[in-house]
């Protein structure tokens, strides 16, 4: 029988599927939904200092390749995620979960850390520097300067492990660059890739979501090959003690094969769960242990980062 546990750091987990940060998880009620489904753990919704409303409706739109989403951070603030996240260190003790923050500048993003910091917080926090929704606030990890820049300063207190999610790159030298900027940091993974920003999706004459003029973030289907991409030019590059989570276009078992296959520890599903449920996860799973069945592979690190080239 073949098993799809996996590590990330020093952590556990019994299945190498969770949630996409953003999906299934904006509050207790829809974590709870994915804590009791056979994703190996959740992250929580990127949280601000404070609670936020978000972008004006529609903000989400499916469409048969994918979504667009310009939801702009709606979220109930970091003491609210904390608080859960404690409350379930005590009554599911031997499960780890991940705690998704970002600021709107560098000076919120150091209070956040330093309150995760300072809290009994002991799972993995993932400091999201790929946020493509929030108007006239550019993607962070786009800007590598910015990025060293903050990271060196978060890494002079922030002592837990911590991860950052990233935007899609589309450059060889872009990948060599940021790279080159993570490789100084002691991360414990990276994440890629967020939806890839401010796509346009039209039907008959209108856009489909209102924020921003229709601009927003595309997920799904069509992002699989960038994601694939982004994953294994990581994985590539960095350091062999930062591991990768791979997010982007996972519809089947075969999906998440392919990103473990280009270097992925953990395999984050957001489009699919958001028009699935969290059912998806027993049928993805099943694909997955098929696939592996198969080829005769009994753990994932029979095939991780084992992309063969021609
Ligand atoms: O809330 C959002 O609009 C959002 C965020 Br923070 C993100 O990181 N990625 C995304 O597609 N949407």
């Amino acid at each position: 029988m073949s098993s799809t546990k996996t590590t990330i750091g020093n952590y556990e987990f019994e299945n190498c599927l969770m949630n996409a940060a953003g999906v299934y998880c904006y509050d207790r009620n829809e974590l709870e939904q994915i804590i009791n489904s056979d994703a190996g753990t959740f992250v929580t919704k990127s949280a601000t200092l404070n609670p936020r409303e978000g972008n004006p409706l529609p903000r989400y739109y499916d469409t048969k390749l994918g979504c667009i989403n310009s939801m702009g951070l709606p979220n109930l603030g970091i003491d609210y995620y904390l608080d859960y996240l404690l409350e379930l260190q005590k009554t599911h003790p031997d499960r780890t979960f991940f705690l998704s923050l970002t600021g709107l500048s560098s000076e919120e993003i150091h209070t956040l850390l330093n309150k995760v910091y300072e809290s009994d917080f002991n799972g993995l926090t993932e400091l999201n520097l790929s946020c493509p929704n929030v108007p006239g606030k550019p993607q962070m990890a786009y800007d590598l300067e910015a990025t060293e820049k903050l990271l060196n300063k978060v890494f002079e207190y922030f002592k837990k492990p911590l991860g950052v999610k990233l935007p899609p790159y589309f450059d060889i030298v872009h990948f060599d660059e940021a790279a080159k900027v993570f490789n100084k940091f002691p991360l414990t993974f990276v994440n890629c890739i967020n939806s890839i920003g401010n796509g346009l999706v039209i039907n008959d004459e209108h856009v489909v979501i209102k924020p921003k003029q229709g601009f927003g973030g595309i997920g799904g289907e069509y992002i699989k090959p960038t994601a694939l991409a982004n994953v294994h030019a990581f994985y590539q590059r960095l350091n062999p003690s930062i591991q990768i989570i791979g997010t982007g276009g996972i519809l089947t078992g075969r999906d998440v094969f392919e990103h473990i296959l280009c270097g992925a520890g953990i395999v984050q599903i957001g489009t699919t769960l958001q028009k699935e449920g969290p059912e998806v996860f027993s049928r993805i799973t099943r694909e997955l242990e098929e696939i592996m069945d198969e080829k005769g592979y009994k753990t994932l690190d029979d095939f991780k980062g084992k992309l063969k080239y021609l």
